[in-house]
């Protein structure tokens, strides 16, 4: 698929479902009754090209979504709170390799301040996020992280997702006590010998053990993969079952962002391919988040992206604070088009509006009761 396979998507006003493959109109409108499509049927889909074809698919991805989300949008800030990292992944800047990287470590004050502004601008989340800082994975670091979870908590009203990489039940106990309300850790891929290629030297079964982990101390839990990082289509519909296995409450599907200091590669997969892979989340995880992260494109794409099924935008950094994005570190962060203000002609664009921050408070209560029953 090419960059003109986008173009003909936007313009395209024919009937959706009228050029894709019968097979594919079969499982696609079962899916809008509630069907999952199974294993067989969602391998088809991942394999299955041709305009007509996948515009089937991304249709029925937005209608599934419309159906439980309507045309609401989710927004999350973003608090790159350490850029210091244990951890040497090779699709990561943040890695502990990578001596050509400004490192930082925000002040308890300095968070605050972040938080206060995310949260006047609107957002619905923050998302306290890092690389697998020592000072917080060692014993007595992990105190930093929850005594900073704790006053975030008390201070504001805005919902708290927090991903620190892999921690132990007693930090999650904790983090699940003090009210934080999601825990984000993504493996990646659930192909373990590209697993091993990509979090090198890290344990495939504690990472995954974490997040059940974390449902059980009443923690939400957002799993993901990455794109164009040596998967197959077959891997994405493995991930796709694998996260339904493991109860998340939120899924991505995020293509790598390269860059001269990463080993991976330096080829970014091109945005249809992200589109085909959130498009297929929206089929097995109907009522679940999929977010469209400003963290590959910046503020370009999202339109795409909600197209496929998307109904959250992550990765809004407040200009002015010297944060770092993940994948893209600085793009649109300065110039404020990751704010709030900055997505609203997209979502406008498309006929949708931010929620409002009751309904994405219902969502988070009702999920987190459910994980207690
Ligand atoms: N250190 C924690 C961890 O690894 O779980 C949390 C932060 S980590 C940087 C968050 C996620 O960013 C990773 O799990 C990965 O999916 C994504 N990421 C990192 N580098 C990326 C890149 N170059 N392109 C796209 N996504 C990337
Ligand atoms: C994002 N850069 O949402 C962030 C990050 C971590 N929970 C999220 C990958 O794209
Ligand atoms: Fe560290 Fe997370 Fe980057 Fe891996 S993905 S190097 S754990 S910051």
């Amino acid at each position: 698929m090419s960059s003109n396979f986008f173009e003909k998507l936007i313009k395209y006003r024919g009937d959706q479902y009228a050029e894709a493959e019968d097979k594919a109109r079969d499982i696609l409108h079962r899916a809008l009754d509630g069907d999952i499509p199974t294993y067989e049927e969602l391998s088809y889909l991942a394999t299955l090209q041709g305009f007509g074809n996948n515009l089937a698919i991304f249709r029925t991805a937005r209608k599934i979504c419309e159906l439980h989300f309507g045309r609401k949008i989710f927004l999350y800030g973003f608090v790159y709170f350490s850029t210091y990292c244990r951890n040497s992944c090779t699709f990561c800047f943040f890695r502990k390799a990578n001596n050509d990287i400004p490192r930082y470590r925000k002040s308890l004050h300095e968070v605050v301040e972040i938080v206060a502004e995310l949260e006047n601008s609107g957002v619905h989340l923050v998302d306290l996020t890092m690389g697998e800082d020592s000072l917080i994975h060692e014993k007595k670091g992990s105190k930093l992280l929850l005594d900073i979870c704790e006053i975030i908590k008390k201070e504001f009203k805005v919902s708290l997702m927090v991903s620190p990489g892999v921690l132990n039940r007693e930090a999650l106990s904790k983090l699940g006590n003090l009210g934080a309300d999601w825990y984000a850790l993504y493996q990646e891929t659930h192909n373990r010998v590209l697993f091993s290629k990509l979090r090198k030297g890290q344990d495939y079964d504690e990472r995954m053990e974490a997040k059940v982990n974390a449902a059980r101390e009443g923690l939400l839990v957002e799993e993901g993969i990455l794109l164009g990082v040596g998967e197959t289509p077959h891997d994405i519909v493995d991930s796709s079952f694998e996260m339904k296995r493991l109860g998340a409450h939120q899924v991505r599907a995020m293509g790598f962002a390269p860059r001269a200091e990463i080993p991976l590669g330096c080829f970014a997969p091109p945005i249809i391919y992200e589109m085909k892979a959130i498009a297929l989340l929206r089929l097995t995880h109907q009522d679940r988040i999929i977010p469209a992260s400003c963290d590959i494109d910046g503020a370009r794409n999202l339109e795409a992206r909600f197209m496929a099924g998307a109904n959250a935008v992550t990765s809004l950094i407040p200009p002015g604070f010297g944060l770092m994005g993940v994948a893209q570190t600085c793009l649109n962060i300065d110039n404020g088009l990751r704010t709030v203000d900055g997505i609203k002609p997209h979502l406008k664009s498309m006929g949708l509006e931010p929620a409002d921050r009751k309904t994405y408070r219902r969502w988070i209560d009702s999920k987190k009761e459910s994980l207690r029953r």
